[in-house]
């Protein structure tokens, strides 16, 4: 019964700590169920039973009485005080990663999620975890406020500039879990989405040698198209002709572009190379400089497929 009821509203519980969320959830869940019954119940039994019959009728006069008073007094106090010790202490095991917990830096700014591991390589809009091991997540923004969350393990933190926020799970189940951002971030904020990628021991070992599976074996095309959407760039670049927040990419391939500095560059590799890198250095005229760079988390080979890309975008 419960399950059902869960399923019927909640994302499946993928970690250790969903569960107990769920539980105290169901928990109040059915306390409100039953109590609504009881009081609409009595509610609509009283209207029938003491209403007025005749121009006359008065009904007895009640004083009080004790015993129920007290009980209903009393059965409320114990349900609140249940209620209270349960989640003070789901909220203080959630808060506290245990020890020897697997330690991800997380960085969060417009409009991306970016993952650094303990042996230092960093992925962008992916944070791949092996299954059925803690993790604890060290959380930072180089920008606005953002919020991490991840419906299927239960956990929600704040994402704060200028200091760190943390928190931790233990996923039981393998597969794919979105994060989207919660807090109002801006206007790609809708747009800033990542994904928790449960694996499990030998894949995580595998990811952290040879990079993510899933761009392995696409030739440089293929994978700047992925690349464009799961580097986060397609919150800000069209490839139909669209301005959004920056220029599209359709067609400017050996374009010359003019900067707000009144430079004018040729789009080839060298400039894309920069674009990317050092977002900073050429401002494209009529955009803010917004861009974020992406030096230090990208491999050299996306970084060819990117150019690859912008470049079949005719
Ligand atoms: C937060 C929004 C944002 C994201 C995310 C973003 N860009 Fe940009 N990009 C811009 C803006 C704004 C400009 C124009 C201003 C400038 O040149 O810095 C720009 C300019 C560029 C240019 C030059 C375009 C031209 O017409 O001359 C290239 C190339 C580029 N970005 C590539 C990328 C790639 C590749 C990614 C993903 C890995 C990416 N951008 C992610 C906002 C973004
Ligand atoms: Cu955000």
């Amino acid at each position: 019964m419960n399950t059902w009821l869960r399923d019927l509203f909640l994302p499946s519980a993928a970690s250790i700590k969903a569960q107990s969320v769920d539980d105290l959830f169901m928990f109040i869940l059915w306390l409100n169920i039953i109590f609504f019954i009881l009081i609409a119940g009595l509610t609509i039994l009283f209207c029938i039973q003491y209403k007025r019959r005749s121009a006359n009728q008065k009904t007895a006069h009640i004083e009080h009485h004790t015993v129920l008073e007290l009980t209903w007094t009393v059965l409320p106090l114990i349900l609140c005080l249940i209620v209270f010790f349960w989640g003070f202490n789901t909220y203080m095991q959630a808060g506290v990663a245990p020890d020897g917990a697997m330690e991800i830096q997380v960085t969060a700014k417009k409009w991306i999620w970016s993952f650094g591991y303990p042996d230092g390589s960093v992925a962008i809009g992916k944070l791949w975890v092996p299954v059925n091991k803690p993790v604890r997540l060290i959380m930072h923004s180089e920008d606005v406020l953002h919020a991490f969350f991840v419906p299927g393990f239960r956990i929600k933190q704040d994402v704060l500039p200028n200091r760190y926020t943390e928190t931790w799970f233990h996923a039981t189940q393998v597969g794919d879990y979105v994060i989207p951002c919660t807090e109002y971030c801006g206007k790609g904020h809708s747009e800033m989405k990542a994904v928790v990628k449960v694996v499990s021991q030998q894949d995580y070992e595998k990811f952290l040698e040879e990079g993510d599976p899933d761009e392995k074996g696409l030739p440089p095309e293929k994978l700047g198209a992925t690349l464009y959407v799961n580097l986060g760039c397609s919150t800000c670049h069209s490839i139909d002709g669209t301005k959004g927040q920056g220029p599209s990419w359709k067609g400017i391939w050996s374009a010359q572009h003019k900067m707000v500095d009144g430079k004018s560059f040729l789009v080839d590799e060298n400039y894309i190379r920069t674009s990317i890198l050092q977002p900073q250095q050429m401002i494209v005229e009529g955009f803010e400089g917004i861009m974020p760079s992406y030096q230090g988390q990208i491999r050299e080979r996306q970084l060819v497929a990117l150019i690859a890309y912008i470049k079949s975008l005719k």
